[in-house]
């Protein structure tokens, strides 16, 4: 199929529902599969869209690019497949963004930017990657952890996890690895793909008592008021922003809101609050949307968002703008709360750098009484600029704290709510820790003595990223000498040579379970392990909203390539057969229960099962009443957790969570959090204290996390050959560099190297460089190893200095600078 012409698929293509794999949003989408030699015809009786196009289709009857095909084989055979968005998907309605609308040219092909799949297992031999078989590679992996296990404890297994939806995760794979990690191997030292502990992101707001996924897109629809903190909703969570926010931000929704609210007034156009000490495309995009008059962007100072909370509450108490009949029935600790939290207007504006006149003006449209004595409704959506802010848990609680206060939970069209990364798809035994264990530390300081990285690239996307990268190299380099050193032996003997080198020696041995050999796994690992992702494997996740679809298997995965849930369950049925042939019953039985022939088994095995005390999963309790036969039924609209019942086929879900005011604690009420401003944390600030430019970070549209596969699309490297750092025009200057140029990002951390995007809006000495991509530099290399209570990172707030190392001619050339925020 090439670029210029797209065939359509015939009415005889074969259609299955696919999931958006990337963000949390997770848009709604067809695929159609038909042999290559085939081609629908333009009539509408003569192709799988049922469109006509012998005449121009009007605006918007289909999204078709060529990045949405390509030619796939199976069993030999070529296929054309296309995937598109699903117009009837009440997600997205039709719409893709940039990286969903990729998804076809993302599939596997040989031919095709996803040539460097793994598609077998690889060993590194010393000097050079070898493929081998998945027996001699779970020969070695497996023997080497029955060897730890027995002589050493689970404790020196260490791995790097994902925990979430989508692409790397699914209930189905998070079960898999989850009752491989904490039922069989029982090891503690896990931590998630993306912060360096097995921990929430939101323990905070969990421990008051609110699940953080508690509405339905649609209540974005009908608020208010949109309180949006820390997030970047059109680059990030884009349909959700384009779809739901934005038609409300237009007054579009009037309909909607009336049949809700019926004679309680409403904002025919929401106001829209914004606190991030950037301006972001969502924010321009808001104002010609919504008009200027109805944007407020509260520019905070980098970290203070606990203390504009305080400020917030202090204001809104005073002035009696609360819901004092909900505080008293449904809520706790609202006294001592406001008591420690309270701050004036002054002090809040000094803080936050916020001017009291907006302070008052954020206050009066999220929280005045309306005409009639209702509270307004505002839904307070955030995101990593303060989940990966200054304090998590103490930055959270301050939010929930003015939230409560003023009743937006629990009623239609608000909620405090993430929102997200990618999507959920949590279904794992408890973890056995008691303790929160920062395994980055662990280690770095010689702890552990396997490291299995499992879908995620943590060298990449860590904190404190360089002394985490040089650690791990050098004790990799241990095993790699011992590995070199072997002659003609046998997996037993060369388990016994690793074991010797991680041992005595203070080497690890780094696996990775991959779709792609990552440069910082070819660097780093000894073993790399071919996974599968959707489509190639059916997988079950569920969005921002809790909407739970099945995205169901079209096409094989490359090579001997495999679901991650059924390479857990052949680690564990090596290890078991290992303990079974010396005769080791009781260890035999702790690896069973992995004869599971298909995803689906896994699913039975975990989701399904949830509410037994052994599972702790997204689905609970009525997890049973969802099976995939029904899930394909539910096709892309699925269904929201948790579900309720079941009518015929069809399962009711939830829509809104708290709507009964019984929230998530043993006595069903809210906890409020004293959660008093302690200022910025230690090592943050001395960086601070010494270096000029802070070093905000985060995402940009076009680029889905490392870019594992985006690394291979010229479309995307060449509008990002490495990651941008956007600067004011006269810290430019002052550092004698302009669009293009290659600077060095430097503190006690590390170094990193990014480009020049020099960007008007920028405040003098605030920077933002995109984080994770792993062209050019890493951003974690200038991050500190500081985290709050629970162990979460403060990703966001870094400071270094900048200096010029560099021009690239030909990023001058060929990269657009030009304005990111839409006029
Ligand atoms: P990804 O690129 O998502 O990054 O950190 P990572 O999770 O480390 O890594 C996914 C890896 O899994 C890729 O190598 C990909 O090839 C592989 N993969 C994809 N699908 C599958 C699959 O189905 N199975 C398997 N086995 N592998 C698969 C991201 C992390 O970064 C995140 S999510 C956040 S929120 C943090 N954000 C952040 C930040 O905002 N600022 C800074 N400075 N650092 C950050 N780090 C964190
Ligand atoms: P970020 O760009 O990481 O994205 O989604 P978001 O959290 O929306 O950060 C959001 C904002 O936090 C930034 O605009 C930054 O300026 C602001 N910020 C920084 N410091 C502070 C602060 O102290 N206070 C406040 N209030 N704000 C601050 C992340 C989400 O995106 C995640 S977690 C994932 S895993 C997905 N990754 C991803 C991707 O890689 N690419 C694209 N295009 N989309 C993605 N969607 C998801
Ligand atoms: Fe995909 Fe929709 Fe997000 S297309 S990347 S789920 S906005």
């Amino acid at each position: 199929m090439s670029d210029e012409r797209i065939a359509l698929p015939p009415v005889t293509a074969k259609r299955t529902n696919m999931t958006c794999h990337f963000c949390i949003v997770g848009c709604g989408y067809h695929v159609y599969k038909w042999p290559e030699n085939q081609e629908g015809g333009k009539a509408p009786n003569q192709n799988a869209l049922g469109i006509d196009f012998r005449n121009q289709a009007p605006p918007l009857a289909v999204a078709m690019r060529p990045s949405m095909t390509n030619v796939v084989e199976e069993n030999g055979k070529r296929y054309n497949i296309m995937i598109v968005p699903d117009k009837n998907c009440v997600v997205n309605q039709g719409q893709f963004s940039t990286r969903g609308g990729k998804m076809g040219e993302y599939m596997y092909c040989p031919a095709g930017k996803t040539a460097q799949r793994l598609k077998t297992p690889r060993f590194f031999t010393g000097d050079t990657w070898l493929d081998t078989s998945w027996d001699y590679a779970l020969k070695v992996y497996a023997g080497l952890t029955k060897k730890i296990l027995d002589k050493d404890g689970p404790n020196e297994l260490f791995f790097a996890a994902f925990d979430h939806g989508g692409a790397g995760g699914g209930f189905e794979n998070t079960w898999g690895s989850g009752k491989l990690m904490f039922t069989a191997l029982k090891t503690e030292m896990v931590r998630i793909h993306n912060r360096p502990a097995y921990n929430s992101e939101c323990h905070a707001t969990r421990e008051m008592g609110i699940g953080e996924l508690n509405n339905s897109y649609e209540d974005a629809e009908i608020a208010d008021c949109i309180f949006a903190v820390g997030t970047n909703p059109y680059e990030c969570q884009t349909n959700y922003f384009l779809v739901h926010w934005v038609p409300n931000l237009q007054g579009a929704t009037v309909a909607k809101k009336k049949k809700f609210f019926g004679k309680e007034p409403f904002n025919k156009k929401a106001k829209i609050i914004w606190v991030d000490p950037r301006r972001t495309a969502s924010i321009a995009i808001s104002e010609q949307v919504a008009g200027k008059d109805n944007v407020l962007h509260l520019q905070i100072n980098p970290g203070t968002d606990a203390a504009l909370f305080n400020g917030l509450l202090t204001y809104v108490v005073a002035k009696g703008w609360i819901d004092k009949d909900f505080i008293r029935k449904h809520t706790k600790g609202f006294k001592e709360t406001v008591e420690a939290n309270k701050m004036s207007l002054r002090e809040c504006s000094r803080i936050t750098g916020v001017s009291i006149p907006d302070l008052k003006k954020a206050a009066r449209w999220a929280y005045q009484p309306k005409a009639d004595g209702t509270l307004p409704r505002t839904f307070h959506p955030y995101e990593k600029g303060i989940i990966w802010g200054n304090d998590n848990y103490n930055t959270q609680a301050a939010l929930v704290n003015l939230v409560l206060a003023t009743h937006n939970v629990g009623r239609r069209g608000t909620g405090v709510c993430r929102m997200g990364g990618h999507q959920e798809g949590y279904a794992r035994p408890p973890y056995p820790g008691k303790r929160k264990i920062y395994i980055d530390q662990e280690m770095i300081h010689g702890k552990g003595k396997m490291f299995t990285f499992w879908g995620c690239n943590s060298p990449s996307t860590t904190c404190n990223a360089q002394q985490f990268k040089e650690v791990l190299q050098k004790r990799s380099r241990i095993v790699r000498d011992a590995i070199a050193s072997a002659r003609g032996a046998s997996p037993e003997e060369m388990v016994d040579i690793i074991y010797d080198a991680v041992t005595n020696k203070g080497g690890l041995f780094v696996t990775s379970i991959d779709l792609y050999p990552t440069p910082q796994m070819v660097d780093a690992a000894h073993l790399m392990l071919p996974a599968a992702h959707p489509g190639e494997m059916n997988l079950t996740s569920m969005n921002g909203e809790r909407r739970m679809r099945l995205s169901e298997k079209f096409m094989d995965p490359p090579g001997v390539a495999k679901p991650d849930c059924l390479i857990a369950a052949d680690i564990a049925n090596t290890i078991k057969a290992m303990y079974e042939k010396e005769g080791n019953h009781a260890m035999a039985k702790r690896f069973s229960g992995f004869d599971w022939k298909t995803e689906e088994d896994a699913f039975n095995d975990g989701f399904r099962r949830a509410g037994k005390a052994e599972i702790d999963s997204q689905g609970g309790p009525t997890g049973h009443l969802v099976t995939y036969d029904r899930l394909r039924k539910a096709g892309t609209n699925g269904v929201q957790l948790p579900v309720q019942r079941v009518e015929g086929d069809r399962m009711i879900g939830t829509e809104m969570l708290y709507t009964d005011g019984k929230f998530s604690t043993k006595d069903g009420k809210a906890h409020m959090q004293p959660s008093p401003w302690k200022g910025l944390a230690d090592s943050v600030a001395k960086q601070k204290a010494k270096y000029k430019f802070f070093i905000g970070n985060g995402r940009v549209n076009e680029v889905w996390q490392t870019g594992y596969h985006d690394l291979y699309n010229d479309e995307v490297v060449g509008r990002w050959p490495m990651s941008p750092i956007e600067m004011n025009p006269h810290d430019a200057k002052s550092l004698g560099v302009e669009n293009g140029d290659i600077v060095e990002v430097y503190n006690d951390y590390g170094s990193t190297y990014a480009m020049v995007y020099i960007v008007p809006e920028r405040k003098r000495g605030e920077t933002f460089m995109q984080a994770m991509y792993s062209k050019g530099g890493i951003m974690g290399d200038v991050t500190t190893e500081w985290t709050d209570r629970n162990k979460v990172p403060y990703y966001k707030g870094t400071w270094a200095n900048i200096r010029k190392v560099g021009s690239s001619e030909d990023y001058k050339r060929s990269v657009s600078f030009k304005s990111r925020l839409f006029g």
